[in-house]
């Protein structure tokens, strides 16, 4: 089946902020094309607009085309990748962007405007303009934290799931590292921070969409992770949210909290000396399923402790839950209002190196501001040291097209 071209043109667009809106004008594609003439596994192509006379099929990264520059008049992309197709060349990106989904069977087949200077064939979309990656800056924080970094460089670190299924860390100098190659998208779960396996260094922990089983995956001090030992046999998909909290119950050892779908009660999950988790503790008789995001945000109101950040779904306002011991105290409001423009909400320490805890966020298509719009907008809240925050900036554009961050 064809998908329309201007909608998807327009969907794109949108999307990825990359298209001049001049093309969608275009007319619909014509109405046969000889796309069973493209091998499987390429991505090809015709001057013509019906997919007739010479073809072109590649299936490889092409800086420029010779001479098939600015021809492709009609295309088919049976590859397993998004091919990325360039007006200019060496997939520069100041001219129309385009991108073609994955369809390896071949059943799809579009239009072109004869301006394709180059292309690529990339595992997620965003990756046509963008690093696989988004941008994340930390500066040095003053006291090592122990929170949010997992390569002992007291600056705050990100982890990005793509929707590749990949895993990357973000050290926080603009840059990002492959940790994971596959598979993570078999996770519904993804939380740090903390030590679980008292090593001293940061762990992860993940849920498994089909089995409920919780897995942690031991932080080798570096950025990166080596085994997992499974910590939760099987019911772990009846809690809504897992929080990686740190130490609330004050022996030490960082803390697993969990809201219970079904009753909408907080436990806490103690950790201890073997990675393990110990016998849970009520710690919110009900209500917790009011709340649409929890973050375990480090102490963010300067008494030493470990704070729990939350989101009311109903009013959008943020509340703090100072930790205390094996116990949250009663909450503070820290944001008042408008915090469901938010996709994520990242406690990460401190961020920007005045030795109070910050937050992080990412935006909704509901956000706008004077510097950005829509989906992937990246902002910091810098704490003052007493849980309340100060007024968020945006720091970054491109934490959009992903499938996980935290
Ligand atoms: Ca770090
Ligand atoms: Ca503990
Ligand atoms: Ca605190
Ligand atoms: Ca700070």
């Amino acid at each position: 089946m064809r998908v329309p071209l201007l909608r998807r043109l327009a969907t794109l667009a949108t999307a990825l902020g990359l298209t001049s809106l001049g093309l969608l004008g275009a007319t619909a594609a014509p109405a046969q094309a000889a796309i069973s003439d493209c091998p499987s596994g390429y991505f090809c192509a015709w001057k013509t607009d019906n997919g007739t006379g010479t073809m072109y099929k590649t299936n490889a990264d092409q800086a420029t085309l010779g001479a098939w520059d600015n021809t492709f008049r009609s295309v088919v992309n049976r590859t397993s990748k998004y091919a990325c197709l360039y007006d200019d060349p060496n997939h520069g990106t100041s001219g129309m962007v385009g991108v073609w989904d994955p369809d390896p069977a071949g059943t799809e087949w579009g239009y072109e405007h004869g301006t394709v200077s180059s292309l690529k064939l990339v595992a997620t979309s965003r990756e046509c303009a963008y690093p696989a990656y988004p941008a994340w800056y930390a500066s040095p924080a003053p006291e090592a934290q122990g929170f949010a970094d997992m390569n002992g460089d007291a600056q705050a670190d990100v982890l990005v799931r793509d929707k590749a299924g990949r895993l990357w860390f973000l050290r926080g100098d603009g840059s990002g590292q492959l940790i994971g190659n596959s598979g993570w998208n078999v996770f519904n779960g993804l939380v740090r921070h903390g030590d679980y396996s008292g090593d001293g260094r940061e762990d992860v922990i993940a849920r498994e969409a089909s089995t409920g089983r919780l897995w942690l995956y031991t932080g080798t001090g570096s950025g990166t992770l080596s085994g997992r030992t499974l910590i939760g046999n099987s019911g772990w998909n009846a809690m809504s949210r897992l929080v990686g909290y740190g130490d609330l119950t004050g022996d030490g050892r960082t803390d697993l909290l969990a809201v219970e779908k079904s009753t909408g009660r907080l436990w806490l999950y103690p950790g201890t000396s073997t990675g393990a988790l110990g016998a849970r503790k009520l710690i919110g008789n009900g209500g917790w399923n009011a709340m649409n995001a929890l973050v375990g945000a480090g102490d963010m109101n300067g008494d030493g402790r470990p704070d729990l950040i939350a989101r009311e779904a109903s009013t959008g306002k943020l509340w703090l839950y100072p930790g205390g011991t094996g116990a949250l105290g009663a909450r503070v409001l820290v944001g008042s209002g408008g915090w469901n423009v938010m996709e994520h909400i990242l406690g990460l320490g401190d961020i920007n190196g005045d030795g109070n805890a910050d937050l992080a966020t990412s935006t909704t298509s509901a956000f706008a501001n004077d510097t950005c719009r829509g989906v992937g907008c990246h902002l910091v809240y810098h704490g003052r040291g007493t849980g309340s925050l100060q007024p968020g900036e945006v720091v970054a554009v491109d934490w959009h097209h992903l499938n996980g961050i935290f």
